[in-house]
């Protein structure tokens, strides 16, 4: 290492005496811009000897605070299968961006040392950012980084998230796809051509979309060029409001309705992205009430799709869905009775579901928040591309999930290719959101944010559904649940946001609401609240 290069980089980059900690957290490291210059720089680092640990893999380094407000932003690591970073790299992550400058040489030495790392392997590091003003110069810091440990830096500029997943598998698997924002764009156009041409659609698609004021409204206009025989898509937040500002998928999914600046009219097929293009969720109205299709429908209309292909065309797969704390108790029964799929249940963070989705052939994973795909084994995919099938509707069946396969964006949740993987299925299955809707009735459910002084002294367990800390809480909550029909509820600290969220479900709006606000004023008793005790408004 040229430790010179690094105490420069260092001094370019320097951590305040006065720094706050930051961890690697559900999705990275989040927090406010302009605390951060000093952790980027360290992060990209840390990508270069990641880089190396994989024997010169190409490594994602993307500059997002994806959901949260536009003056945070913060960094994800992608690793070269186009995954999240490896869990046991997130230790290093978190030592790295917090210890002293003069610590810092120290550190990578210790890292270098315990995993091995020869450091005489080139590197490869995929920079990519979202539409933030704080973006160009934390890419900077992240550069400065790289190349201070002599790492290559292939810059993408403004992407989306999945984009930067999809380059970095395209570099270190070449049957992935062309390692390029335009090879993405290609490929997802021509599986949804192929799918266009099966269904025998000739009229065009109508869709609303709620972009966020982020970089999906960017990259969308690029994507419809190769689309607009098929697709009519109505941008609204394309980036001239504030990010995330009343309007994307945690807006829609947190308050139930509609963004601002955008109305779902009787028939209007909407749908909205978050800030980095990671989730969608789609909703529209009836007789004026809302209705919203979240990442537990979207799992749902997935995995029976699959389900039916696959039987269709007598092909033998073990089809999985695996979900979070959040997904709503009759998706759960939805997908184990009618649909009979087996259901699995990890802590929140798309990482933790990837795990998981990856035990079965066909691993279908979303949250509720609409962060998700699906995951294909070797194995699911070699028998998909071999299988022969003797009747027209298996041939047709073989060939719908051959298009599938291609289309959906495998290395991570993608907001643009599960948006395409939706209307896909929709239209090979002649439905309509309404009878996508049909498919179960939700339970009622709010999800609310309580402050208090610490987050990390709730802590969980069974997959962040039960709470072992503060003491007493958990069995409030227990106490609280049973006064309502079919209700359940759990508490975690977020790990994006400096606040502890609550959810609660039952048999009624009303219902769910009293839980919730009662749940969320027990934990600002016992946990330490801050600010105003959580009240109904
Ligand atoms: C990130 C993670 C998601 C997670 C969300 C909220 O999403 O990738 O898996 O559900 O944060 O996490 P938490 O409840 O811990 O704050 P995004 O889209 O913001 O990157």
């Amino acid at each position: 290492m040229d430790a010179a290069a690094v105490v420069e980089a260092a001094g370019a980059h320097k951590r305040p005496e006065d720094a706050k900690h930051v961890g690697y957290g559900t999705a990275g490291f989040r927090t406010k811009a302009d605390i951060l210059d000093h952790v980027l720089m360290r992060v990209g680092v840390l990508a270069a000897l990641r880089s190396r640990c994989k024997g010169g893999a190409a490594i994602g380094l993307m500059v997002t605070a994806s959901h949260n407000p536009e003056p945070d932003n913060g960094a994800k690591l992608v690793d070269p299968m186009g995954e999240m970073l490896e869990a046991s790299w997130e230790a290093y992550a978190t030592r790295l961006a917090n210890c002293k400058d003069d610590e810092l040489v120290g550190e990578i030495n210790t890292i270098i040392s315990e995993c091995g790392i020869d450091m005489q392997t080139k590197a490869k590091v995929v920079l990519g950012r979202d539409t933030r003003g704080s973006g160009l110069k934390l890419c900077q810091a992240a550069r400065d980084g790289c190349t201070a440990l002599g790492a290559e830096v292939v810059d993408l500029g403004i992407v989306t998230t999945p984009q930067v997943h999809y380059v970095v598998r395209c570099l270190n698997d070449a049957t992935y796809g062309t390692p390029t924002v335009a090879g993405y764009q290609e490929k997802l156009a021509a599986a949804f051509k192929a799918i266009w041409t099966l269904a025998g659609r000739t009229d065009l698609i109508s869709l609303k979309l709620d972009c966020a004021n982020g970089v999906g409204a960017v990259q969308m206009k690029e994507l419809l060029k190769h689309l607009d025989s098929m697709l009519k898509v109505e941008m609204y937040n394309d980036g001239s409001g504030q990010l995330n500002h009343e309007c994307g998928a945690d807006y829609v999914k947190v308050q139930q309705h509609a963004p601002a600046n955008m109305t779902a009219g009787a028939g209007d097929r909407c749908v909205t992205f978050d800030g980095d293009a990671d989730r969608v969720l789609y909703f529209f109205t009836r007789d004026g009430t809302f209705f919203m299709l979240d990442g537990d429908r979207i799992s749902s209309l997935a995995a029976q799709f699959i389900q039916q292909c696959a039987t269709a065309a007598a092909l033998d797969l073990n089809i999985g869905v695996v979900q979070t704390a959040y997904a709503n108790g009759n998706s759960t029964k939805f997908l184990q009775t009618k649909a009979g799929v087996p259901v699995a249940c990890t802590k929140t963070g798309v990482k933790h579901l990837h795990h998981k989705a990856l035990d079965y052939d066909v691993g279908v994973y979303f949250e509720a928040n609409g962060h998700g795909t699906v995951v294909f084994s070797d194995a699911a995919l070699k028998k998909i591309n071999e299988h022969e099938s003797g009747s027209e509707e298996g041939k047709r069946a073989i060939a719908m999930l051959r298009a599938m396969t291609e289309l959906i964006n495998q290395t991570v949740g993608d907001a643009i290719s599960d948006m395409l993987m939706v209307e896909a299925i929709l239209l090979l299955q002649n439905m309509t959101v309404e009878d996508w809707a049909a498919m179960y009735d939700d339970l009622p459910n709010r999800q609310l944010k309580v402050k208090i002084a610490d987050r990390s002294v709730v802590k969980t367990t069974n997959a962040e559904r039960e709470c072992t800390a503060p003491a007493g809480l958990q069995s409030a909550i227990d106490e609280l649940v049973k006064k309502f029909t079919s209700a359940r509820s759990f508490v975690r600290p977020s790990g994006t946001e400096d606040v502890v969220r609550v959810y609660a479900e039952a048999e009624t709006r009303e219902q769910a609401d009293t839980l919730a606000w009662a749940v969320a004023g027990k934990v600002w008793d016992l946990a330490g609240g801050i600010g105003d005790r959580p009240h109904a408004p």
